[in-house]
């Protein structure tokens, strides 16, 4: 059976008018010593793209899809079908699952672990056939009514073990699918309220659920890297790994910093007040950028909306970060993005992948020109001069003192400052998007 009724999607320059084709991503080509497939890294995320119904708060799904009049085991298994048909449309390598997207939860956890294993099984299957590979698996401890105060966090001891069993049976599908990152988002780990949490408890738990999970990585011989992804809130009001600074302080509080990294995504950076290039930067700036949630916020609303991303100028920025930390291997760029509930066919899917796929692709191109140009560099260089020779050398160096500067003070007779010019800044940039050479 065929789910997408289109030839392989090719690269055809910008000027081209099918929909169904690449302006700016074209795989096989080198920039630098990467392709821009190596550079990008591109999954799909099963969960919006085959297993959501585009429901909303106010509305039932509107999705139309093949699969939708089988049974359960029946959608997984057509799924499995869908996904790797569709990868190998869009030439994406990747693909990030939880446990729930791939097999119906059963009666009990062993039912569940049955159906997992069912489908597993199915999916090693595809991709020793085909070549696609994991970028991240994770574990769905949230949506099940039992998590209802938390999973590692909860005020019960048994769902805290259910959650812990279920991470167990999430690591074992990583070593078996050879899933070279392993992610957690804490779902629910946050509060309603403080009246009724007992804060330092729930956290300490969280660190020893951290550890528990680690080392029986190490005992099955799971070599992924971890990964935690940050959310200010949503669904709790407060959810515990805010942002990739906080996330920070805790894994060092814990002595967890060197078993993390982090899996920013664009739209949770937004929601915590930051920009998407904000938390890359951090994570960048402490070694800690591991792979990335490719995605955009509305700008008018203030919720997750997962919307495939389509701004340049996010994407340029983004790169440019990502570039600088030396790509992102073994992570990568995952769709975790939705269509809109009013593109509900099935060939929207493969519509709003390509979108995502060319807006992060032009901002590659853009941010490779503009490392090669040197553009921040200079700019960066210029504006923290005095701190590269005399008392701003001392300064950095951590060679001077509160005495040794105020002589200096008492010394200067007119104090200088220069104009940053951001907004020609900003038109540089501009002109960088609208100026760059696609090579059609
Ligand atoms: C939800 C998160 C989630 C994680 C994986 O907001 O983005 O989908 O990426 O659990
Ligand atoms: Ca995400
Ligand atoms: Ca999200």
């Amino acid at each position: 059976m065929t789910y997408f009724n289109v030839d392989k999607i090719k690269y055809e320059g910008s000027k081209s008018n099918n929909i169904y084709s690449f302006k700016y991503y074209n795989p096989e080509e080198k920039l630098g010593d990467k392709t821009m497939a190596e550079h990008l890294r591109f999954s799909v995320a099963y969960w919006h793209t085959f297993t959501a119904d585009l429901s909303d708060p106010f509305g039932v799904g509107t999705a139309e899809r093949d699969w939708d009049n089988l049974d359960e085991m029946g959608k997984s298994k057509a799924r499995v079908e869908a996904i790797f048909e569709f990868m190998e449309k869009l030439n994406i390598e990747y693909f990030c699952f939880h446990d729930v997207d791939i097999a119906p939860e059963g009666k009990t956890l062993k039912e569940s672990n049955e159906n997992l294993d069912i489908i597993v099984d199915l999916i090693q299957e595809k991709m020793q056939q085909t070549g696609k590979k994991l970028l991240w698996n994770t574990t769905n401890n949230f949506t099940h009514e039992r998590f209802v105060h938390g999973a590692a966090t909860s005020s019960n001891a048994e769902v805290y073990a259910y959650a812990a069993a279920k991470v167990k049976k999430s690591l074992e599908i990583a070593k078996k699918l050879g899933s070279e990152n392993f992610v957690f988002w804490g779902g629910r780990e946050g509060y309603e309220s403080l009246l009724n949490t007992d804060m330092k408890l729930e956290l300490d738990n969280l660190a020893n659920f951290f550890k528990m999970a680690k080392s029986y990585a190490e005992e099955i011989g799971y070599e992924g890297q971890f990964l935690i992804e940050p959310k200010p809130k949503e669904p709790t009001s407060h959810q515990y790994d805010t942002d990739v600074a906080t996330g920070h302080a805790f894994l060092q509080k814990y002595g967890l910093d060197n078993i993390f990294k982090f899996n920013i995504e664009a739209n949770h950076a937004t929601l915590a007040g930051h920009t998407f290039q904000h938390e890359l930067r951090y994570a960048r700036d402490n070694g800690l950028l591991g792979s990335v949630d490719a995605n955009q916020g509305h700008p008018l609303l203030g919720w997750d909306t997962d919307e495939f991303p389509t701004d340049v100028y996010d994407t340029t920025l983004a790169m440019y970060e990502i570039l600088k930390n030396g790509g992102l291997n073994p992570g990568g760029l995952n769709f975790d993005a939705k269509p809109r509930r009013t593109s509900f066919k099935q060939e929207d899917l493969l519509l709003t992948h390509i979108a995502g796929m060319d807006t992060f692709a032009l901002g590659l191109r853009v941010a490779y020109k503009m490392i090669e140009d040197n553009f921040f560099e200079n700019i960066i260089n210029k504006k923290y001069q005095t701190f590269s020779e005399g008392i701003g050398k001392q300064i950095v160096e951590g060679t001077t003192s509160f005495k040794e500067l105020e002589e200096y003070a008492h010394n200067i007779t007119k104090i200088e400052n220069e104009s940053d010019h951001l907004e020609v800044i900003k038109t540089q940039i501009n002109q960088y998007i609208l100026n760059i050479n696609n090579g059609d």
